[in-house]
């Protein structure tokens, strides 16, 4: 089996090199295709990111698998083994129309249990990264634990759509929590708003539904710095269908619970 010490010297030598391929591309015309609707979009680059990792990492440790946003890996059913998960770019709309506040998003677990996160702010070339239990960075600076807040005091982030009629949440529970937070923040990267509350410039992040490539890396880099990570009823995430997921730092996870998504029944 490949040591953790092994895989992250790769990761990171590869997300470096698609970074570079990233940010290269600005200077060339993307083909955008449309996914499931006009607002789901995929270009060529990340198709080719995803495409780089899945070829780096075949041949470099051809027993592991990749479960990957563009599906060039392999159909994942499980997670045992190695499984690398992987988002060649979160936040392509980001991408597309404003070259930046996207990032290359990887998390790796072995039996369902993450060991390395890895989120690539390609523009600002800020690499968050973690090897469980040996500390979370922003490049070469250490993370700081996280310290408790109180919804008063928190800088909350918060895709505007789920206060509005939406067939996830009934906004009338959100409302209140967006009403009493200090400030909300969109930034339209799941895997960067996971970083900034691992960072600490978030103090929270809620969203109804991601896939396990947004937030495979994120939440170990937010869990190793003390935040509480679980979807919004307070469970464990589907690391094989996707989630809700309601990530921040202590004290205030419990307060949400308590005092604005009791009784939700939503998902
Ligand atoms: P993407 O850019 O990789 O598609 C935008 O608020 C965030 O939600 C991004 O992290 C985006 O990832 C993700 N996202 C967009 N569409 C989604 C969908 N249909 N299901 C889950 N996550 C989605
Ligand atoms: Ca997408
Ligand atoms: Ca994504
Ligand atoms: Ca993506």
């Amino acid at each position: 089996m490949a040591s953790v010490k092994e895989m992250d010297t790769y990761a990171k030598l590869w997300m470096k090199e698609a970074g570079s391929k990233l940010r290269a591309s600005f200077e060339t015309k993307l083909n955008i295709e449309i996914k499931t609707n006009p607002n789901d979009l995929v270009t060529n680059m990340d198709k080719a990111i995803e495409t780089f990792f899945c070829d780096k990492i075949t041949e470099t440790f051809p027993e592991h698998r990749i479960f990957g946003e563009e599906g060039m890996g392999n159909e994942i059913k499980d997670l045992k083994g190695t499984v690398w998960i992987l988002d060649p770019i979160d936040g392509t709309l980001n991408f597309i129309h404003q070259q930046r506040n996207f990032a290359i998003s990887l998390g790796i677990y072995e039996d369902g249990i993450g060991k390395i996160g890895m989120i690539y702010d390609v523009v600002n070339d800020e690499l968050y990264h973690v090897i469980k239990g040996e500390g979370a960075f922003m490049n070469d600076q250490r993370l700081s634990p996280l310290k408790e807040v109180s919804v008063s005091k928190a800088i909350l982030s918060m895709n505007a759509s789920w206060v509005t009629e939406n067939r996830r949440i009934d906004p009338s529970l959100l409302a209140p929590l967006v009403r009493d937070a200090r400030g909300t923040r969109s930034y339209g990267s799941a895997a960067l708003e996971l970083a900034y509350v691992a960072a600490g410039r978030l103090d929270a992040y809620i969203t109804m539904r991601l896939m396990p490539w947004d937030f495979a890396g994120g939440v170990l880099l937010v869990e190793e710095v003390g935040g509480e990570v679980s979807n919004i009823t307070d469970k464990k995430l589907d690391f094989l269908e996707g989630d809700s997921l309601f990530v921040s730092k202590p004290g205030l996870h419990k307060e949400v619970f308590e005092k604005y998504l009791t009784g939700n029944t939503s998902l």
